[in-house]
């Protein structure tokens, strides 16, 4: 019988086509969607990420994996994002900052808000400060989500907040900020709203700014 730890193995190695219908499986088998992303998808990348660490793989087994792992994404979306029956809670602008291609992460942080009743709108990646607070204006955004995975781009946050400053809307929008390299000492030194370490967390501290 196929398992989650075999999911992680084929995200690894990045099977995008098993990656789907292994997904498609174990939903099925009413697996839960976050065991499939933590035990699975996450499970995997971050085996590969040690292996990068030790330069046993290289950035193409980068790329195929995360491809691989946005596939078991697609199917898990619709589960996701079920939309809640009352109406939506708040409004979110998330994005992956200046500089920075990652978005799995990103991603799975917007189905959560999304499936957990917020309106998302998501910039994608390397999004420059301007575009957070131009879309953010034009949305009426309660909440700008950023995200970041490769340590040099953290500084486009504290850009991102300044701007926020600059064009008098840091009262009224609140900043979360996410990813491996940020935790709440960095969260704070930038002067953001809060930091989670994961999509649940993540959501958990967006219904807390929209009170
Ligand atoms: C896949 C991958 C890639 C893929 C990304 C594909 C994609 N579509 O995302 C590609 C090939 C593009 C890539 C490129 C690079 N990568 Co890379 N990559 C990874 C890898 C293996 C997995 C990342 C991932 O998706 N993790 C799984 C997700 C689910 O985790 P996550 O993003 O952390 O998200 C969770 C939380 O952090 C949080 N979260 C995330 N965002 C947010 C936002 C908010 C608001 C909140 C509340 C929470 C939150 O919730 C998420 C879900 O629980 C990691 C290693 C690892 N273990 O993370 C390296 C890693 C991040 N990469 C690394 C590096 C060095 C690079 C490159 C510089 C390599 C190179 N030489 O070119 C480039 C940089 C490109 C750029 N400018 O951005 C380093 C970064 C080191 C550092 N500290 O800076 C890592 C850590 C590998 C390593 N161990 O050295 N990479």
């Amino acid at each position: 019988m196929a398992t989650l730890t075999d999911l992680a193995e084929l995200v690894e190695s990045g099977k995008s086509k098993e990656v789907r219908s292994l997904t498609q499986k174990l939903l099925g088998e009413n697996v839960s969607a976050d065991a499939i992303i933590t035990e699975g998808v996450i499970a995997g990348l971050d085996a590969l990420g040690k292996k990068f660490e030790k330069f046993e793989a290289f950035v193409p087994e980068l790329i195929t994996a995360g491809l691989a792992a946005q596939e078991a994404l697609k199917v898990l979306r619709p589960k996701m994002t079920q939309k809640a029956l009352h109406k939506e809670i708040g409004t979110v602008v998330i994005g992956t900052v200046e500089g920075d291609v990652h978005d799995v992460g990103k991603n799975i942080v917007a189905m959560m808000l999304e499936g957990g009743g917020f309106k998302v709108i998501d910039l994608g990646v390397d999004v420059p400060p301007d575009t957070f607070i131009k879309e953010a204006k034009y949305h009426g955004a309660d909440i700008l989500a950023l995200s970041a995975l490769y340590s040099p781009t953290r500084l486009a946050m504290k850009e991102t907040l300044q701007k926020l400053i600059d064009e008098g809307m840091r009262d009224n929008t609140k900043v979360m900020v996410g990813g491996a390299p940020i935790d709440q000492e960095f969260c704070d030194l930038i002067g953001a709203d809060g930091y989670a370490p994961d999509a649940p967390a993540g959501l958990k501290l967006a219904k807390t700014f929209v009170k």
